[in-house]
């Protein structure tokens, strides 16, 4: 048996037991003009998380907002998994999740219409400003048992090859390790403010960008949605750190040459950190050369949480994720996938394949996906490919499945937009491609022979159907008409044929 866990974020325990202590008045979570230090925020997650403290899983409609913070915190508190909803979630990808991970209630902001997927749920309103305005004058609620280290804490869906995404169950345990790990990487501190602008419902956005902060007893001043402007503004108005995607540092790699604002607002930042996909070293060199800084990349996964990164006192080399963190074991392996790669070349590529305490417990209801995922000995198999420098730099040179497509940072199943585009009448045959896009890295491209090739369904109407049923960043970028999909003899699509000239 796990040991009980101890507090995930010892600032608010110590604002819980001392609400009258300097450690309360410390600002937590800023969104636009809404805030909260750590007494308002013990105040208003406590009573929450006694609230939902019997309720087997909960689900939480996952706004870029100050209640989404909340929600994830009360659970915690609570010891009780949540399970982050993309509230742009079409009604079949909202429909699998919540019938594969059956929440007993769902989380909201008071207001918020929800869509009929999760009619059938018990509501429970987030209402962040009376409790506040409430429990501060009062004393907080004690926190119910959080559990043991191995709780499940949160359940993240994450799109695979084929089929709907799969909840990877991800403890306590991984949490706490991968934010200490990066604290030791990063230097990171409870002096750092962190600013960021990414969802709330992926680890990126949700356990880096919300949760790091508050177990550092730091801050992070979330922009309700990426903008360059509040990114300049925040920096230059105190913020310390910045988190995002290549695709926001793309765009502010091509804003900085008429925004010297911009430019003086970055320079000043402790770190700046990039993930979720590779940044490319063109967009690297133009925000190094404008701002004096260099961006850092580090490496995760929601199955691994963080894995490797460059680290604040190492060398910031563009094109590679640095070295492994504290307490990540990381090795190559040939194309067996078992057999190790020795080489610190810079050019043997190997699968990356991890083992450490930053690991999800398993696949929600999934054992057989679960156990594919792990060599016989415990190394988790995480699809990327990669070469090591002589001195431990990681650098990602591929993926080993092309079903799979990073746009905006988002990964992608190929599989399930197809599925999805073969539900609309106007689609008899369907395959689904990545290809390069400078803004979102690789944009999703559709190949369709349509049912009726005189009224052949339009982009605009396929982007939409894929938004409706799945989500819009899954939705189809660009659309092409073939007579045929190109099959080799066994009626396999061959993707590696779909080439538009
Ligand atoms: C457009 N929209 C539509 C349609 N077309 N809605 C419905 N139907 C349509 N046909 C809407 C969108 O919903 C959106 O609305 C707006 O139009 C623009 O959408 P889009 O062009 O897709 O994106 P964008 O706004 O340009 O977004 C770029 C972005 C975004 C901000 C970089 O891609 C993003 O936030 N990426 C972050 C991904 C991330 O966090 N990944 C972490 C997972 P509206 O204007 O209302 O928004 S990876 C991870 O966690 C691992 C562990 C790791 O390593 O980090
Ligand atoms: P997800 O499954 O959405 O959590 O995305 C995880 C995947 O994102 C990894 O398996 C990598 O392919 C990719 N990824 C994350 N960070 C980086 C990075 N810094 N460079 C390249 N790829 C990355």
């Amino acid at each position: 048996m796990s040991p009980l866990s101890p507090a995930l974020f010892p600032a608010l325990a110590e604002a819980q037991a001392d609400p009258d202590g300097p450690g309360s008045h410390r600002p937590a979570l800023r969104f636009g003009d809404r805030s909260v230090t750590y007494g308002e925020l013990a105040a208003t997650a406590s009573p929450l998380a006694a609230r939902v403290a019997e309720a087997g899983r909960i689900a939480v409609w996952a706004t870029p907002t100050l209640e989404t913070a909340v929600a994830v915190v009360a659970a915690l508190l609570a010891g009780v998994p949540a399970v982050p909803l993309n509230p742009k979630s079409g009604e079949s990808e909202l429909g699998h999740i919540v019938s594969d991970s059956a929440p007993t209630l769902v989380l909201a902001a008071p207001g918020t219409q929800l869509p009929p997927a999760l009619a059938a749920l018990e509501r429970v309103d987030i209402d962040v400003d009376v409790a506040v305005d409430i429990n501060v004058r009062g004393r907080g609620t004690a926190s119910p048992d959080p559990g043991t280290l191995e709780t499940p804490a949160l359940i993240v869906y994450t799109s695979g090859t084929t089929g709907p995404p799969k909840g990877a169950v991800i403890p306590r345990r991984a949490i706490a390790t991968t934010l200490d790990a990066l604290a030791d990487a990063w230097q990171w501190t409870g002096d750092d403010v962190l600013v960021h602008g990414l969802p709330l419902f992926h680890v990126h956005g949700l356990i880096l960008g919300i949760l790091g902060p508050l177990r550092r007893g730091g801050s992070v001043r979330h922009l309700g949605r990426f903008e360059t402007a509040g990114v300049a503004r925040e920096l230059s108005e105190g913020a310390t750190m910045l988190f995002g995607v290549p695709t926001m540092y793309h765009r502010i790699a091509e804003t900085l040459p008429d925004d010297p604002a911009l430019a003086k607002a970055l320079a000043r930042a402790r770190l700046l950190v990039s993930g979720s996909a590779a940044l490319p070293v063109h967009d690297h060199e133009r925000i190094a050369q404008a701002t004096g800084r260099r961006v850092i990349e580090r490496y995760g996964m929601t199955e691994t949480l963080m894995n490797t990164s460059v680290r604040a006192d190492g060398e910031p080399r563009a094109g590679t994720v640095g070295v492994p963190l504290p307490g990540v074991e990381l090795r190559l392996t040939e194309e067996d996938g078992t057999t190790a790669v020795e080489a610190y070349d810079g050019e043997t590529v190997g699968e990356i394949q991890v083992r450490g305490p930053n690991l999800f417990t398993e696949y929600l209801n999934r054992p057989e996906a679960t156990a594919a995922a792990f060599t016989e000995d415990g190394w988790f198999r995480t699809g990327d490919m990669a070469v090591r420098d002589p001195d431990g730099y990681v650098r990602i040179v591929g993926r080993k499945a092309t079903d799979l497509i990073k746009s905006g940072g988002y990964k992608i199943g190929a599989g399930e937009i197809e599925n999805a585009l073969l539900e609309h009448p106007g689609v008899r045959e369907a395959a689904v491609t990545g290809e390069p896009d400078a803004d979102l890295g690789e944009r999703i491209v559709a190949w369709i022979v349509p049912a009726d090739p005189q009224s052949p369904p339009t982009v605009e109407e396929l982007a939409g159907h894929v938004a409706r049923r799945l989500a819009p960043h899954k939705r189809p970028r660009v659309v092409h008409h073939l007579d045929a999909l190109p099959r080799n003899d066994m009626g396999k699509i061959m993707k590696r044929a779909l080439t538009h000239d």
